[in-house]
């Protein structure tokens, strides 16, 4: 299970670099951090669920289902099953001043689910531009997510939530 994990865990970032490499698909060139182009980019990268300010940078958190991921890259259906109920966690930082993004980031998440009884607590990992993280949203209702996140001596946490069907 870890190993498909992992393997997993490329397809998703390395679909979402393969797009931010792409001509006019600049992360840093848009003002707010991620593209404001339509079409099927903003679905690959999922789906935007915050943006403002964490700390000093501009922040976006965009939110990608992991099974329909799967599904698209050609994942089996027995195979993209396995991972209904995940969602990968995407943490997009911006430097205002240069626009650049923050890439030596580290920080974790804790995720509430609809019970509100228990939150989970998990790590962010760098992934290229983005920090991320994968986390179980098995059951339809409203997840807030508490990111703390550093860079050199810089801090900044934001919260936000997500209502899920
Ligand atoms: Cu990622």
């Amino acid at each position: 299970m870890r190993s498909i994990g992992n393997a997993v865990l490329m397809v998703v970032c390395g679909a979402a670099l393969f797009l931010v490499a792409l001509p006019g698909f600049s992360v840093a060139a848009e003002p707010g951090g991620m593209p404001a182009k339509s079409g099927g980019h903003d679905m690959d990268m999922g789906e935007k669920i915050f943006s403002g300010k964490v700390g000093p940078w501009t922040a976006e958190a965009r939110l990608v289902d992991m099974k329909a991921q799967m599904e698209k890259s050609g994942v089996s259906a027995k195979n993209s099953a396995k991972f209904a109920g995940q969602r990968h966690l995407m943490l997009f930082l911006t430097d205002p001043a240069t626009k650049k993004p923050v890439t030596a980031t580290a920080g974790n998440v804790v995720v509430t689910g609809p019970d509100k009884a228990s939150s989970s607590k998990v790590a962010l990992v760098v992934m290229g531009v983005h920090i991320g993280a994968d986390v179980s949203m098995p059951t339809p209702g409203k997840y807030t997510f508490k990111a703390d996140v550093e860079s050199g001596a810089k801090k900044g946490s934001a919260t936000f939530s997500y209502a899920l069907k």
